[in-house]
């Protein structure tokens, strides 16, 4: 080993390595204040404040800024606030997303009203209490099967300029998570070999660890494809952008009670708007608009994976 590496590997506690992992922070960068340089929590922390200022500045090129002929406060009082570190970081993702990819978004609507008859009947055998599984919980589901069908949405194309698309061979699906800090986005890994509660379970689990900044930060990245939910708020439908380098997204609404027109007669059925964005780069209207009937197939009445609940 050169006498380089040897200045590479810091000298840290495994609970002071993973406090840097958390944080994002190469803690080879950090100068270790206890003896022979050994890091400990904070110099991590004073490295961060120390360069917040710098990481954290939010990208917009000089050709994109517009000047304003007016500060804000000559019509009126306001105030100055700080935007949270991780609404700072999402925005370069966002900004990088929206104005590279090409984004096309499909509307649907699926009829989950045997779904969510199913739901509701869902009672544990040994207490007989009702179980609480949102409809995510199925979503995640049905839409790991569908990506099973359409390679092409579990897929990465950031090799484009050499003419590679990389197709994923497992279904980590990523779930937008509203936190008090800015959205994150955990991934529920290998769901299409989870039976329905324990996605349930694991969506509470990854979601609290991020509203409670424990989340590692690896579990942020190494997605198939997300799916935002709003569906626990409201709204129906929206234009979710894409989580790069994934190609497609998925925006739920909250389903409804609506009349829709069946065989001949109006009847009431309970309505799941969907909102499928995709990367027109990779993926065709005619295949989205596809995929989209795939999924309202495996959220509808024949939804077989009812039996690994
Ligand atoms: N239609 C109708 N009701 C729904 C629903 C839907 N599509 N989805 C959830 N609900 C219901 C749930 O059943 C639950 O009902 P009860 O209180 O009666 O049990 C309630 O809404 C609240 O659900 P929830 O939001 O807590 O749970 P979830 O599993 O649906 O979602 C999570 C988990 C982490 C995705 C969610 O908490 C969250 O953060 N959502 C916001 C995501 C977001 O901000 N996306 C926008 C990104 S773009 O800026």
């Amino acid at each position: 080993m050169s006498e380089n590496n040897f200045q590479l590997l810091v000298s840290a506690s495994p609970k002071a390595r993973k406090f840097a992992r958390e944080l994002g922070v190469d803690i080879n960068k950090v100068q270790g204040s206890e003896r022979q340089g050994r890091v400990i929590e904070n110099d991590i922390k004073l490295f961060v404040s120390n360069n917040s200022n710098q990481n954290d500045k939010i990208k917009i090129s000089d050709k994109d800024k517009i000047e304003l002929e007016y500060s804000h406060s000559e019509f009126g009082e306001v105030e100055k606030k700080d935007i949270p570190r991780i609404k700072k970081i999402s925005a370069k993702y966002l900004i990088n997303s929206w104005s590279n990819i090409p984004h096309v978004t499909n509307h649907d609507e699926a009829d989950i009203t045997e779904l969510e008859e199913f739901r509701s009947s869902l009672t544990d055998i040994y207490t007989g209490e009702i179980k609480k599984i949102t409809p995510l919980a199925f979503i995640v589901k049905a839409l790991t099967a569908s990506l099973k069908k359409f390679p092409n949405f579990n897929s990465s194309i950031d090799e484009i300029e050499n003419g590679k698309i990389t197709i994923k061979k497992y279904y980590h699906v990523g779930i937008a998570v509203d936190t008090p800090h800015g959205l994150m986005v955990p991934k529920l890994r290998n769901a299409d070999n989870k039976k329905i509660s324990l996605i349930g379970k694991e969506l509470k689990k990854i979601s609290e660890e991020c509203r409670n900044l424990k989340i590692d930060k690896k579990e942020l990245f190494g997605g198939s494809m997300t799916i935002t939910s709003l569906g626990g708020i409201g709204g129906s439908f929206f234009t979710p952008i894409i989580n790069y380098p994934e190609v497609a997204i998925l925006g739920v609404g909250k389903a409804e009670k609506k009349k829709v027109y069946v065989n001949g007669k109006f009847v009431v059925r309970v309505m799941l708007p969907l909102s499928l964005s995709y990367d027109h780069r990779i993926i065709d209207g005619a295949e989205a608009a596809r995929f989209n009937n795939d999924l309202k197939e495996n959220l509808g009445k024949n939804f077989a994976y009812k039996l690994a609940v």
